[in-house]
Parts: structure tokens; sequence; C-alpha cells
């Protein structure tokens, strides 16, 4: 199973620029965006969704690195403050936290479907998108989306090479790098395809170093995070005849081990590796909101996007999250659980049982 092998993103147009500079202006297209950006002279604001992935953070800094160079007064923001498994990213000291009193001129959320997912308020007279999420919020013909990019890193690299490739240094190159690989699980999901590739030689053409976003960003794991995996690693449930598994994360883990919500980032793939599992959840506690997030991981042939979207959230067909705004672990667990069935009976991987 492949996403978006035959449509894909076409990064084709992008992968030739570096060939030769007239083939560049010939394919070059126009990108409203661009050109939006360009004429901009004042304050913009690059945005990342809370709870910042690599792509969120990277496609950010990337953007706002690039925008300076070419004399911009630019800024990447978020709510939250940087996670540690993400502070090695060029620029990631610099992003400030929101939100702030400034009105900007232009605002841009990056990887996420909508400015709600900042969970900020923003001030800004213009708004615009970049993204690979399925629907969401539009704000114009300035968005820049395609939800057949492997990252929203692969979009923002697509915007600054038919802008000025030459303006990509190695601290850019490797904030994209970061975002590509990680979305893709470091070349592993199905959204792995030759353009994720193309891409990533380009890329590391550019001066991004693989081998050190990978150790910077999976390999300096804390003793605390261990002892979290260790405690979520115990509440593993199985259901539905071991097509679905799920661990929860209750507040009081962190707590109990030194660890912030941060470190909750990719425990979902721990379930989603046992044998026979389709779908995989990871419920996790936060008080401090009244809700429970969920994210919902698939193996490739259940659709967890049409899950996410039953309950209010949504993201990729093999990648997506929603929140439950419920007190108690017992109805967060029995709302997601029936949503998750509901939907295997809806794409035919279990049958219809009547009760009663
Ligand atoms: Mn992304």
């Amino acid at each position: 199973m492949c996403t978006g092998a035959s449509k894909g993103i076409n990064l084709k147009s992008c992968v030739d620029f570096g060939k030769n500079s007239t083939e560049v202006n010939m394919v070059q297209e126009s990108i409203p965006l661009i050109e939006l950006l360009k004429e901009e002279e004042g304050p913009i604001l690059v945005a990342t969704h809370e709870n910042p992935d690599a792509d969120a953070l990277g496609s950010a800094l990337a953007l706002c690195e690039f925008l300076r160079k070419k004399g911009k007064n630019a800024f990447a923001g978020c709510k939250d403050s940087i996670p540690h498994f993400l502070n090695f990213l060029p620029g990631a000291e610099d992003v400030i936290r929101l939100p702030v009193e400034e009105l900007f001129s232009l605002a841009i959320v990056v990887d996420a479907s909508g400015f709600y997912r900042v969970n900020a308020e923003i001030r800004a007279i213009k708004r615009a998108r970049i993204d690979h999420h399925i629907g969401g919020e539009f704000y114009g013909e300035h968005d820049y989306i395609d939800p057949e990019a492997p990252s929203t890193t692969a979009l923002v690299y697509k915007l600054l090479c038919a802008w000025d490739r030459t303006a990509i240094d190695e601290r850019i190159a490797n904030n994209l790098y970061a975002g590509l690989a990680t979305d893709t699980g470091f070349f592993r999901y199905s959204n792995t395809n030759a353009e994720a590739f193309s891409l990533a030689k380009e890329l590391v053409e550019l001066g991004a170093k693989p081998h050190w976003v990978y150790t910077n960003f999976s390999e300096r794991e804390s003793l605390n995070k261990m002892r979290l995996i260790s405690k979520v690693l115990d509440t593993i449930t199985m259901h539905e005849d071991g097509l679905v598994a799920g661990i929860s994360v209750f507040d009081r883990f962190f707590k109990e081990t030194g660890c912030e919500y941060a470190d909750s980032e990719g425990l979902v793939n721990y379930p989603r590796s046992i044998d026979g599992v389709e779908v995989a959840y990871a419920i996790i506690e936060k008080p401090e909101e009244g809700i429970w997030k969920v994210s919902l991981r698939s193996k490739g042939r259940v659709d967890v996007e049409r899950i996410a979207r039953s309950l209010g959230g949504g993201g990729h067909k093999y990648a997506s999250g929603c929140k439950i705004r419920v007190r108690d672990y017992q109805t967060a667990m029995e709302t997601l659980l029936r949503a998750v069935r509901e939907e295997l009976v809806n794409q035919g991987f279990l049958v219809k049982q009547t009760v009663g």
C-alpha cells in the first residue's frame, strides 16, 4: 500500500531545479503565496500547531529563516515551549511563545488543519495555511495545501525552490529534512514514495545531515522517558480479537516519572508494532484541559482519519488524532472504542453484531 504514489506531490519540477537554470525558469510554477510573501513588508508570523512535531517546527523554522534572508521581518511562533527532542533544530531557540500582543501583517499556520490548532490567539491582517492534512480550514488563494505531500516541509521546500533555491542553506535544509524524515517514520511509513527519496537526496545535497538529525531526534532520550515507557507498556490492551491495540497514558505517569506531555509523542507506535494489529491508539489524559487526547495509527489497511473525524478530529489516513472532552477514563474509552468499532464495521474489517 502506497499513498500518493500515483498522484504524488509534484516535486518533479522542483527536482529538476538543480540541473540547469534555464530549465528552472521554464518549469517554475507561480505560487500565489510567494507573490504575497515577496510583497510583504510588515511582520510575518509562521505558527505551528500546539505540541509541535518536527514537521511543524521544521517547516516554521525553515520558512522563517528563508524569509529573513530575503529581508523579511519573520518570526516562528508556538504556544508551547520547544520540547527536548526538537531543541536541536537550527533556530529553535528563537521561537516566540504564543500568544503575543503584536498585530502581524501576515500569519501562516504550518502543518495544521487551521489556526484553531495553534490553540493561542493570533492577531493578523492576512492569513494563510501551508499543510498536508486532509480537509480543514481554508483562508483563501494564498493557502498552499497538498494532502498527498509526505510532509509539510516537502511543501515548504517546493515553495522555497520556486522562489530561490540558492538561498536554501544547511540550516534550512536540516529543518526541511527533519520534517520529511520524521513524518515518514525515517522512510518506513506508507507515505514513503519515490518523491520522498528524491526530496531527501536534494536536501542532503543542500547540506542536510541524516545521521545528525536521526541521532538528535531519536537517541537523546532521558532515563525518565524510559521509566514513562515502562509504565505505559504495562497498560497495553487488545480489542476486537487483536485487530486493535492501545495504550493509556495517565497524567500521574508524567508526575511519577518527571516527564511531561511532550514525552508521550510517538508512544502509539508500540501498540502498532504488535503482530496482527491494524489500528493502534494512545489515549492521553490532559486534566488541565478536561480532555483525553487520542492518537490513532493504522498499519496501512484501515483509514483511521475517518475514526478521528467521527470524534471531531482529523489528520491523515494512517495517522490522525482527536480530543475526547470527558473527565473520566471509562467514558473516554467507551467513546473511543465505539468509534473504532463502527469504522471497522464500515470499512469491512468487522461484521456488525446485532445486539439482543
Ligand atoms: Mn506533518
